[in-house]
């Protein structure tokens, strides 16, 4: 008897163990230009929350101040061309709007984009540590995507165009 309990608990803490690790995910960042996939400049992961997503940056190398960060749509980071232009991760495509929203919200309104996350803080080193929360995502919202960071900071509005990030300096793909 006690030793079918004790069984049990094992059971019960294996489970909670594995359910844990599978609500973390880590992604890779590369530095982007228009000639293609860099350097890593560190990690962001991302956590689920009875809040939402947590997503925590470990990254370095980046331009101080506030950067636009969102979830664009494909999972590549690799530049596009149109038209003699080239732009940096554009396979990655634009904000990861799966409602068709097609309006650039933020973080914090159901009418925007889903893939709207709140900008990044980059400290005067160049380095991203602190953590920010999209209460609209889930963990199994991420496959398939990237996550991208701007040259530029956010303003959670359509004007000037996607929140004013400007070009795109850093991209993780999201398997
Ligand atoms: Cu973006
Ligand atoms: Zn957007």
């Amino acid at each position: 008897m006690q030793r079918n309990g004790l069984m049990g608990l094992s059971a019960g803490l294996l489970l909670a163990v594995s359910g844990l690790a599978q609500a973390e995910t880590t992604v890779e960042l590369h530095s982007v230009s228009q000639d293609g996939v860099g350097d890593s400049l560190g990690t962001v992961t991302a956590e689920e929350t009875e809040h939402g997503l947590l997503l925590t940056p470990d990254l370095a190398g980046l331009a101080p101040g506030i950067h636009g960060f969102h979830m664009h749509t494909h999972a590549s980071c690799e530049p596009s061309e149109s038209d003699g232009e080239i732009t940096p991760a554009g396979a990655a495509g634009g904000h990861f709007d799966p409602q068709g929203n097609e309006t650039h919200q933020g973080p914090y309104s159901d009418d925007g984009h889903l893939g709207d996350l709140p900008a990044l803080m980059v400290d005067a080193d160049g380095n991203a540590t602190t953590p920010v929360l999209a209460p609209r995502l889930t963990e199994d919202d991420l496959a398939g995507h990237a996550f991208i960071v701007h040259q530029g900071g956010d303003n959670y509005s359509d004007e000037p165009k996607l929140g004013g990030g400007g070009s795109r300096v850093a991209c993780g793909t999201l398997g």
